[in-house]
């Protein structure tokens, strides 16, 4: 699956490097895309071998915030009031 967290605490582009090599090593990540500008992060992985909150764990390992993003396949069930 793919998920996309905020990330906060990054400064330049070594704190980038920083966090894909760290997610990266991760057993079952396929592929991270940490963006500086968005301050974003969106990682592909397998959900059968690796968890949300594991990615969460190892940004704040390396020193830095992680948030997961709900996407728009998930209803949290609000409703706005018209
Ligand atoms: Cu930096």
């Amino acid at each position: 699956m793919k998920q996309k967290f905020d990330i906060t605490g990054m400064g330049c582009a070594a704190c980038v490097n920083r966090i894909e090599t760290e997610v990266g090593k991760l057993a079952g990540v396929g592929d991270v895309n940490v963006n500086l500008l968005k301050n974003s992060m969106e990682v592909e992985f397998d959900e059968g071998s690796l968890t949300i909150g594991a990615i969460v764990d190892c940004v704040k390992g390396a020193g830095y915030g992680a948030t997961p993003v709900m996407t728009e396949n998930l209803n949290l069930g609000e409703k706005k009031n018209s």
